[in-house]
């Protein structure tokens, strides 16, 4: 069951979990366990401790962001109320949609986020500056 977290539509998934006495596997599979087309794939590792990444806002971009090894913590802002969300499991995702700030932190030793996005990279898709990023939502 999805679990808002954010009043924009940002939202926790639950993934399918296949576990047998080999393991566990868990699909994803685009407009289906993904409310979007998947259109890239990246993932982000070997982030030291004590780095953040993120620190911006999409115009027009959705992704879902998946531990798939070890933990880390992603504070979320709407431009109207900010939480944490701790991600630490491969069988659940994070949705961000709408203009959603990202800050990404604590990654643990050996932390995977695969980030699964609705389109190809665009850099002028980024608002990059905290206080546009507010007027923006404002407007939006
Ligand atoms: C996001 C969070 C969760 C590319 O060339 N192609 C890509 O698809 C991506 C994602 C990045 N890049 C380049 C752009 C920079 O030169 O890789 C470099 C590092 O990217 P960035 O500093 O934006 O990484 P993060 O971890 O701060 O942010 C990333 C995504 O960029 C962003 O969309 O929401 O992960």
């Amino acid at each position: 069951m999805a679990e808002p977290v954010l009043d924009n539509g940002s939202q926790l998934l639950d993934f399918p979990k296949l576990t047998d006495e080999r393991g566990s596997l868990t699909f994803l599979e685009g407009s289906e366990h993904v409310p979007f087309d998947i259109r890239r794939v990246y993932y982000i590792y070997d982030v030291p401790k004590n780095q953040t990444r993120g620190e911006h806002a999409h115009e027009d971009l959705d992704q879902v962001l998946v531990a798939v090894s070890g933990q880390f913590k992603v504070e979320i802002d709407d431009g109207r109320s900010r939480t944490t969300v701790t991600l630490d499991s491969p069988d659940e995702g994070l949705y961000l949609t709408g203009l959603t700030w990202r800050e990404m932190r604590a990654f643990s030793e050996h932390a995977v986020c695969l980030v699964l996005a609705s389109d190809y990279y665009d850099e002028d898709d980024y608002v990059h500056n905290y206080e546009e990023f507010q007027r923006l939502s404002r407007v939006k």
